[in-house]
């Protein structure tokens, strides 16, 4: 279908700005024609079987994985480009030190002379979608134009996506627009055509965002985050921006429902960095009798105060857009049965029955693989066969362990908040923070090794506030004031907040903590100080559970280790406050005076 034979209501103007803004995209893109995505079942058959054609996916074997393809990305387009991500905003302060600024309109002459001509050759897609269930009290509207299909189909499995979507825009509801190209037009200013790759891509990337007009524009890259434009760039930058505005959270959160054996029902929330275990907590199968947990989200929560006065979360996603390496039947069952088909693999190894494979699949490699390069690997190849950024996209409602309420309109009402990061030392198993002010701090002072979820030396330590360090579209500072505020309005409804670290190494190394499926046990520990039924002692830095209230049987763990896990040092906690108050003095006097006095508190009571 092309541009001009869409039907639409005359003299509805929702539509008619759309209409308008895709005849200006084309302009400057110029594509050589235009589809209107309707989100039917029979589209994303069409447009699958179109990539299959053209080489840009592989169609798995369907007695193994029904529905399923294999995309291989370009070697250099494999995960999120931090350092090519912008927040464009009128003053700089407003983006703050950690993010990359530059001036909207610089930042806008440089995106029109990258997207001039920037479709040539190719198809424009018109993706409406919506973040949250359709028409839901927390949900909001978009629309992504892209020159990709594998973005389109990708989009219909991570969002609500077609025409539902655009009949609320065409009924008046706000919209944020959201431009994205691969860059690689097959056809030069010149006329001359070039034949398409496999996964087309530009060495050039932009990642942009202009929180103010609430525009996201992105170019270069086909990949997860820079190219699924509901995700990260709308979900969280921008998002961000209008829940300061608007008074309630987007952030880099799963949400779980925890039943416990006397049936009382628990939701939470959990920041932890990318690729630091959202998405296995957010499956857990309990091994521990009568605890059972429910998945809502793996990645994003939109909290807002409810009539109620309690804090309720949506996960604004549809889909899970997963880590593949270290997901197997042993850590994550439930993600397992979730990809049993209708899954697109992104930088995974092809096995020789056409089925995929990832390192911790299975305990053992298969003999021989195709890398997801698309060269031969055996198990002596000394090198990974997945890239350990390879993802699953796959529908939520797949996932056995999918909570019924899990696309309620309404959301859930959140009991209790958790922050985490991947530490190897310093940083006990779990901590209660004393107040929402000091579970602030928390937050604020996160830091994690780094992972191959975006480029740089994994295992580096970095500090990642709310795990949002790439994703708070303002002022970092301004955020920490704005969650304040927030607990402000909450008083006596807000959630009890907490810290966790599965990462702990001990001397020789070696985890701690067995994690994964065991870290239910932390999670009862929690609901139970929920509930005011477990006991907790004081630290300097919050309160740890007391002797005999963390349920512990059937572990094999020796009483050294169990000291060491939750073991706080004086100096080295004095050390973490320096590094802290370092990492503070960046943003001058945006920090809050609060966060200050929280630093101040725990340096005194470390001192005691
Ligand atoms: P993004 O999708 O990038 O935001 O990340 P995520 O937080 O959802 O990442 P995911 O859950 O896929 O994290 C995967 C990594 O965390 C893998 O390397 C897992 O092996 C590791 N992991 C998850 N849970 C645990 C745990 O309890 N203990 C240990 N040691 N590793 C864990
Ligand atoms: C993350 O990096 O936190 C992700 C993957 O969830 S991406 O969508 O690519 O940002
Ligand atoms: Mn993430």
């Amino acid at each position: 279908m092309t541009l001009l034979d869409r039907p639409f209501a005359i003299g509805n103007s929702q539509t008619q700005d759309v209409r308008r803004w895709v005849d200006e995209i084309a302009a400057l893109t110029t594509p050589a024609d235009i589809v209107w995505i309707d989100g039917s079942r029979a589209e994303a058959h069409r447009l699958a079987r179109q990539l299959v054609d053209e080489g840009k996916l592989i169609r798995l074997n369907a007695e193994w994985r029904p529905g399923s393809f294999l995309a291989r990305s370009d070697p250099a387009d494999v995960a999120r480009v931090e350092s090519r991500t912008f927040i464009a905003s009128e003053k700089e302060e407003d983006a703050g030190p950690t993010n990359n600024w530059m001036a909207p309109d610089r930042m806008r002459a440089e995106l029109e002379v990258a997207f001039d001509g920037s479709m040539r050759g190719r198809t424009m897609y018109v993706v409406p979608f919506s973040m949250g269930p359709v028409g839901g009290a927390l949900s909001k509207l978009g629309v992504e134009i892209t020159d990709s299909a594998y973005v389109v189909l990708s989009m219909g499995i991570m969002t609500r996506m077609g025409q539902q979507a655009l009949d609320l825009i065409d009924a008046g509801e706000a919209w944020v627009k959201a431009v994205h190209s691969v860059g690689y037009p097959l056809i030069d200013a010149d006329g001359v055509t070039r034949p398409d790759v496999a996964w087309p891509a530009n060495d050039t990337k932009y990642i942009s965002h202009f929180p103010e007009s609430r525009e996201i524009w992105s170019f270069g890259s086909g990949y997860g985050g820079n190219a699924l434009l509901g995700k990260k760039s709308y979900a969280l930058r921008i998002a961000s921006v209008i829940a300061r505005d608007e008074g309630w959270l987007a952030e880099h959160m799963l949400i779980i429902k925890v039943t416990s054996p006397a049936g009382r029902v628990f939701h939470l929330v959990a920041a932890f960095p990318s690729a630091c275990g959202k998405t296995n907590l957010a499956m857990l199968r309990s091994p521990l009798p009568g605890w059972r947990v429910e998945t809502i989200g793996d990645d994003i929560a939109w909290l807002r105060q409810g009539p109620d006065g309690r804090l309720w979360a949506i996960n604004p996603e549809a889909g899970f857009f997963g880590v593949a390496p270290g997901t197997g039947e042993s850590t994550n069952p439930n993600a397992m049965e979730t990809i049993w088909g209708n899954t697109i693999f992104t930088n995974v190894a092809l096995t020789d029955d056409g089925d995929v494979w990832w390192e911790g699949k299975t305990k053992q490699a298969p003999a021989h693989l195709i890398d997801w390069e698309g060269n031969d690997w055996t198990p002596a190849s000394g090198r990974p066969a997945a890239h350990p950024n390879s993802r699953f996209t796959v529908a939520s409602a797949q996932c056995p362990s999918i909570a019924d309420e899990w696309d309620a309109q309404n959301g859930v009402p959140i009991d209790a908040i958790i922050f985490g990061g991947r530490r190897a030392s310093n940083v006990p198993l779990v901590t209660e923070a004393r107040s929402w002010s000091h579970g602030v701090y928390m937050g604020a002072t996160i830091s994690s090794e780094q992972t191959a979820a975006a480029e740089g030396a994994v295992g580096e330590l970095r500090r990642d506030p709310f795990a949002m360090l790439p994703f708070c579209g303002y002022n970092m500072a301004d955020y920490w004031g704005h969650w304040l505020k927030v607990g402000e309005e909450l008083g006596g409804n807000a959630p009890k907040v907490f810290n966790v670290n599965w990462f702990r190494r001990g001397k020789d190394g070696s985890f701690l903590w067995p994690g994964f499926g065991e870290n239910i046990r932390v999670i009862e520990w929690i609901c139970n100080r929920v509930a005011g039924e477990a006991e907790a002692v004081e630290s300097p830095i919050g309160s740890l559970p007391a002797e005999g209230s963390l349920t512990l049987d059937g572990l094999d763990m020796t009483k050294a280790q169990l000291t060491e896990l939750f073991d706080v040092n004086p100096k080295a906690w004095l050390d973490e406050t320096d590094l802290a108050e370092a990492y503070f003095q960046q943003f001058g006097d945006k920090v809050p005076k609060r966060l200050r006095a929280e630093l101040d508190s725990i340096r005194w009571r470390l001192r005691e």
